[in-house]
């Protein structure tokens, strides 16, 4: 077995392990904490599902840097060949008011390349994995992005901040972007917007401030399924902002949302 087939099979029994404990064990009363701002939310649960997980690769592969949002963090990568990059609940909002649209994300990165990933819904039962080079699957099943070439007959995911002056300046953009498309989706969870493009549930998607945890692992997922997932005029994706979409439909909709500053508070 190859490394990166190794090290995905180890972030798909940590985020099985986790989002279990977190579908299974999730109390009525969650203990909300602040972070940026708040309605940036963290809780219990998240906390103590980012100990599952590092609990579970630490126990295999206790030499291994991670990064994880809620900060599990042994110093970065400091020269460690293999680090993992952990959001035990993306789609915080979501899992707090109890809509089922979040999920476990962990991803593998070796000398600053990810090479594999894991993203798994509980509340559907649906595991998204990639390994670089090899391919994307649901379920175990090979998924693909949709061949949507059009922008006026795309679906597209998107996502606002956290802080209200750069939730107005998103909204800007938004309306520069309603018009010239299908429809748009804000589900709430940048992963899985991501693992939706990458079997065809969306066409499109684009968004201003995430975490690298935040799509460190749907990234993988979606580029193995065929899309581009970048940054602005060839830039990696970063929080400034990530764009992605199919071969075909990508210019179309980078073209679109740098016009409109999408990448600009
Ligand atoms: C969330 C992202 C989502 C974004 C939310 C939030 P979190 O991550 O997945 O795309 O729109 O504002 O950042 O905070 O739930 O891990």
């Amino acid at each position: 077995m190859t490394e990166p087939a190794r090290l995905l099979e180890l972030a798909v029994s940590a985020a099985l392990t986790a989002g279990e404990f977190l579908l299974d064990a999730r109390p009525a009363d969650l203990v909300v904490a602040t972070k940026s701002t708040p309605t940036d939310v963290v809780t219990q649960m998240d906390t103590a599902a980012e100990r599952l997980i590092s609990t579970a690769i630490r126990s295999s592969r206790p030499d291994d840097a991670m990064l994880g949002e809620e900060g599990q963090d042994a110093g970065a990568s400091d020269g460690r060949r293999v680090r993992w990059i952990v959001d035990p609940i993306d789609g915080t909002v979501n899992y707090l008011y109890g809509l089922p649209q979040w999920s476990v994300s962990i991803a593998a990165e070796v000398s600053g390349v990810v090479v594999a990933g894991a993203v798994f819904d509980p509340s559907k039962g649906e595991l998204f994995t990639a390994e670089r080079g090899v391919g994307a699957w649901l379920n175990g099943v090979p998924i693909s992005v949709s061949g949507c070439s059009e922008l006026a007959q795309a679906l597209v995911g998107t996502g606002f901040g956290y802080d209200a002056a750069r939730r107005g300046r998103q909204a800007q953009v938004l309306t520069g972007v309603l018009p010239l498309v299908r429809d748009i989706r804000r589900l709430g969870a940048a992963s899985l917007d991501l693992c939706w493009l990458a079997c065809g549930r969306l066409d499109g998607y684009f968004e201003r401030g995430l975490g690298v945890w935040d799509y460190s692992a749907a990234a993988l997922i979606a580029t193995q399924a065929g899309a581009r997932v970048e940054g602005l005029h060839g830039r990696a994706p970063s929080g400034d902002l990530l764009v992605a979409g199919s071969g075909r439909l990508f210019p179309a909709l980078h073209d679109l949302v740098a016009e409109l500053g999408a990448d600009r508070d």
